[in-house]
């Protein structure tokens, strides 16, 4: 039965660039998402930037600019760095957009109705100077438990001691120096002890999406659980939705000076990027994948892409906050682990904070991190560790020396000695590659996300194409009497093999993909319906070069570009 999807990433902050611990989620996204395509399944894919909040308030104001002007510079930019890296969103939309406005007002009215908002009196820091209540990001001080200095106003980064504000000693403001003053302010509140809000969460996070397939990684459902607490506990706090005036932000329907959390419209940011997207496009009813009744009348999915960092906020708030607005919740949470570098978390002192535009600006192929990052994920929340060494070897040996290997010494005597037509093919050769197609292993290890799993097995049946040709020696057969049609033979069953993998390897490497559909003159590939050979009579264009090889010395360069001496971090 073909699906109907609406595929999500988690939106970056507009304060900062994207960088290679952002790329492994979107990657891992992208591939499913091209995947579920190349099987016929509709997939809209939409993003955009998380534009709300004090952090971005304040930089716009030390850039002199206005934080519509900085939002709209690293719209921009965040685009750029996930086009040419492939990851190509239907839709790249932002939170501080009409539609996000109308869904935040919206669903936190319906809250309203449902009982499920109260306000609350609380007392927070407050900086005189700026006149304004301070994040605990914003509060600096000495640790109360190790005496650290210049602590933020959460926790501690030298004992990891987690506190609040009110507890730092000699705590200032991180904005203005000013010695924070004690402030009590009117918040208000998602109930999310409420046992309406628990039931429901309780049910969502250890239900199936569809049969055999889980809401929630194993890993993700045990968080869960640790959370939720066992039956009849009720361990969830109210959540603090609003927050006081100067805030960047959407203020709240009929509170003067309040405006909503940027967690609250953040991920309503998912449903009016596709709104945004369904109302420029022909064919697409945003509220056939939104409304609760719709979507399951019709079956539309929901499915978030995330890091670990965000779980809480995706599979607690979110699900919570769409079900008693009358919203559907979403199907499928895909979370991934984070991203170190040689085995260490990313570092500006080591140059191993890699942003994406640098890896561009090196001249590396993106697409050999799509398929590094690829081959090293298994679906799970693990952190994907990026070996720059082990990078260079695997993608040279597997994708210049296995796939492309295999072209390069069959194509040339196709176009120099057939006229670029292909022949009859070795029907034997073929045998594992049509096995493989009918058992859907391949297929069936991308739609669980264990691109490991894929590309191993795709590599298995690539060593199995070299060999035949190692078998059959084509240069060999070119130089020998009478033995044209062996040689024919030979190089077509090759290119049909090779033919194959490219279709394997489409969701990882689509532009080398797409080189290849040009290269072989062939329809895009697509992952549906029986198997076939490339046809006799078949031509192909001549074969150019497809990939290049990485050297160590680029990588090289690429770490000394991003190496921060003076940061600590
Ligand atoms: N911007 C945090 C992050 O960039 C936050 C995600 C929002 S997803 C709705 O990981
Ligand atoms: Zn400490």
């Amino acid at each position: 039965m073909l699906r109907k999807i609406l595929v999500t990433n988690a939106l970056p902050y507009a304060n900062g660039d994207i960088h290679l611990g952002h790329l492994v989620g979107y990657i891992q996204a992208d591939i499913w998402v091209r995947f579920q395509r190349m099987r016929g399944h509709t997939v809209h894919y939409v993003c955009a930037d998380d534009t709300h909040g004090t952090p971005i308030m304040l930089r716009a104001e030390s850039e002199g600019i206005t934080p519509e002007d900085l939002i709209n510079r690293v719209h921009g930019e965040h685009l750029r760095d996930f086009t040419d890296f492939g990851v190509i969103f239907d839709n790249y939309h932002s939170t501080h957009s009409p539609e996000n406005r109308a869904y935040a007002e919206d669903i936190y009215t319906h809250l309203k109705t449902a009982n499920l908002i109260e306000a609350r009196a609380i007392e927070q820091f407050y900086d005189p100077i700026k006149e304004m209540f301070l994040p605990d990001r914003f509060i600096k001080g000495e640790c109360p438990k190790c005496g650290a200095e210049d602590q933020y106003g959460d926790n501690c980064e030298v004992c990891g001691a987690a506190y609040a504000p009110t507890d730092l000693k000699n705590p200032r403001s991180a904005v203005s120096g000013a010695t924070p003053e004690l402030r009590t302010s009117e918040h208000y509140f998602f109930r999310l002890s409420d046992p309406r809000a628990v039931a429901f969460l309780r049910e969502w996070t250890t239900s199936e999406t569809r049969p055999g397939v889980r809401r929630l990684q194993q890993e993700a459902a045990n968080k869960m659980r640790e959370w939720l607490g066992a039956d009849g506990d009720n361990k969830l706090s109210d959540w603090d939705i609003s927050r006081d005036a100067p805030y960047f932000g959407f203020e709240i329907p009929d509170a003067p000076g309040k405006y909503f959390y940027v967690w609250l419209d953040a991920p309503i940011g998912y449903l009016a990027s596709f709104k945004n997207l369904a109302d420029k496009s022909d064919g697409i009813v945003a509220e056939d994948y939104i409304d609760a009744p719709k979507a399951a009348a019709l079956g539309t999915e929901m499915v978030h892409f995330i890091g670990k960092d965000i779980l809480y906020f995706h599979a607690l708030f979110w699900p919570a906050m769409l079900e008693f607005a009358g919203y559907r919740t979403p199907n499928q949470l895909c979370v991934n682990g984070f991203l170190t570098v040689d085995g260490a978390k990313m570092s500006k002192s080591r140059g191993t904070f890699i942003t994406a535009r640098s890896w561009l600006d090196q001249k590396l192929d993106p697409e050999a991190l799509r398929y590094y990052f690829a081959s090293k994920s298994n679906g799970s929340m693990e952190d994907v560790d990026l070996n720059l060494d082990d990078m260079i070897a695997r993608v040279n040996a597997d994708l210049i020396g296995k796939f492309i290997n295999l072209a390069s010494r069959s194509a040339g005597f196709i176009n120099k000695r057939f006229d670029g037509r292909l022949g009859a093919i070795d029907n034997d050769a073929t045998l594992a590659f049509i096995s493989a197609w009918k058992e859907n292993s391949i297929a069936d290890a991308f739609e669980s996300r264990d691109y490991g799993r894929a590309l191993r097995e795709v590599m298995r049946l690539a060593d199995l194409a070299n060999q035949y040709v190692n078998d059959t020696k084509p240069w060999e057969l070119a130089k020998q009497e009478g033995a044209e049609e062996a040689l024919h033979i030979a190089c077509s069953t090759a290119l049909t093999l090779f033919r194959d993998l490219t279709r394997y390897l489409k969701p990882v490497l689509p532009s080398l993909a797409e080189k290849v559909e040009q290269f072989l003159n062939i329809d895009p590939l697509d992952w549906q319906g029986e198997w076939q050979p490339l046809p006799a009579g078949h031509r192909i264009d001549p074969y150019n070069h497809l990939m290049t090889r990485i050297e160590r010395t680029r990588i090289d360069s690429l770490i000394e570009a991003n190496r921060d001496t003076l940061s600590k971090g």
